[in-house]
């Protein structure tokens, strides 16, 4: 059984999708706990809900990003996780906490890396004025939103579309591009070259949204 991590800080929803598919698709892993920055994130209530154990480690208690990673790591170690995921966590993580997890966790990005790291990726999107837009899921580097690509999903940008309407249709194939990303990890099907991510056996690492009906 590989044990998992979970890191959130908000909403929750790519956590809740990971812990769905991993009990519906018996994966041969547990979510041991999810962590979260933020006292007040909803996804602590889904992780009461179903029984995980959670833990906050709230960032505005620490005088530094040091401080805080290091505290973060000592609560994630307790459980001694084979995967750490980073599911809607906002806060950049210092070079030896990445380093302590390197090439065992992973991050989902609301872009099509490496077009808008940072914040806001849905405005930066429009203002680009892309006409495809997405989400990847990136093994976590140093260099901020920059580590090797294992999945990605693309949506259309509509005619009309504000940020908000951009993201709702990105989150959902984020929905569908992490549980896979996760469960891949876990079978040891993923391995680094470079740059670039290799899945063995072979599939698609991208998923197209299905918009039939949205006016794309
Ligand atoms: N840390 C490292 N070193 N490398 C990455 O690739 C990371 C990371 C930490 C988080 C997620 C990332 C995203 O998917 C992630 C990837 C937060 C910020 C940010 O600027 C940027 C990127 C990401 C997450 N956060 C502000 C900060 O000062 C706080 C913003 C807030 O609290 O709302 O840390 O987008
Ligand atoms: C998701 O869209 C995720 O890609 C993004 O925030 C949302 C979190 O939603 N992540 C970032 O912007 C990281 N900086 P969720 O909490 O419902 O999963």
């Amino acid at each position: 059984m590989k044990k998992i991590v979970i890191l959130i800080s908000g909403r929750g929803s790519n956590m809740e999708a990971v812990v769905r598919a991993c009990a519906r698709d018996g994966w041969p892993a547990r979510i041991c706990a999810i962590i979260s920055n933020r006292p007040d994130a909803a996804g602590l209530g889904f992780a009461a809900a179903n029984g995980i154990e959670s833990k906050v480690v709230d960032h505005r208690q620490f005088d530094g990003r040091e401080s805080f990673d290091a505290a973060l790591a000592g609560e994630i170690d307790r459980f001694e996780p084979d995967l750490v995921v980073l599911a809607g966590f906002m806060r950049v993580l210092t070079d030896a906490f990445v380093t302590k997890y390197a090439g065992r966790m992973l991050n989902i990005h609301p872009s099509l890396l490496p077009c808008f790291p940072g914040l806001r990726t849905h405005q930066q999107a429009l203002d680009a004025g892309v006409r495809v837009h997405g989400a990847s899921v990136h093994f976590v580097t140093p260099a901020l939103d920059h580590g090797p690509i294992v999945a990605q999903g693309a949506v259309p940008v509509i005619a009309g579309d504000d940020a908000a309407a951009l993201a709702a249709r990105v989150l959902k194939v984020e929905h569908e591009i992490y549980p896979r990303a996760v469960r891949w990890f876990i079978e040891g099907r993923l391995t680094v070259e470079g740059e670039r991510v290799a899945l063995t056996p072979s599939e698609p690492q991208w998923l197209f949204a299905d918009v039939a009906g949205e006016g794309a």
